[in-house]
């Protein structure tokens, strides 16, 4: 598969993700449902912690919904509003949009308090995919491009980023 062609089915998997209810359209209820689910997965139900990543999580669909010009999101305009909002301007796209969303979970899982996310930090969101022992551990590596033990929320980003342009098959955000 080509990288192009693996960015778009990654959008549609995305969007068969986040179409929570499974009626064939995105709607605010949707990014609801899948927030309320992340912070639960990562044990963060009623902090104020918790609460900023659902409106983080929130703030992305209003984004596209504004985008795409409509709260009742089809696939097609889903994948389009994604491409135009967050895909075409590559880091910049991903900085404005997915960042603060990044940054609520780092805010989340980062116990010890120094903003990047330790082996040990990491576990929760980890587990929440399904990524355990040596798998997580080679995760983490890859993760971890400047090798310094720790995952930043711009080296997060960057791999949120490589995911849906399908550099790398770490699917933090769910697959
Ligand atoms: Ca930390
Ligand atoms: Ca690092």
């Amino acid at each position: 598969m080509t990288t192009a062609t693996k960015a778009n089915s990654r959008l549609e998997e995305r969007f068969r993700l986040w179409d929570a209810n499974g009626n064939g359209v995105i709607e605010r209820s949707d990014f609801e449902t899948e927030a309320n689910d992340i912070v639960s997965r990562l044990g963060a139900e009623g902090s104020a912690k918790g609460d900023q990543l659902k409106q983080a999580y929130l703030a992305m669909f209003d984004h596209l919904a504004q985008a795409a010009g409509t709260q009742r999101m089809s696939q097609e305009q889903f994948v389009q509003a994604a491409e135009q909002e967050i895909i075409s301007k590559g880091d910049a796209g991903f900085a404005s949009v997915v960042q603060p969303t990044i940054q609520a979970i780092v805010d989340v899982l980062d116990v010890s308090g120094d903003g990047e996310i330790s082996p040990e930090e990491m576990q929760k969101w980890f587990a929440a995919i399904g990524l355990e022992g040596a798998a997580a551990d080679r995760a983490f590596s890859e993760l971890d491009t400047d090798g310094s033990g720790k995952l930043s929320t711009a080296e997060l980003v960057s791999a949120v980023r490589d995911y849906h342009l399908g550099r790398n098959d770490i699917p933090l955000l769910g697959a």
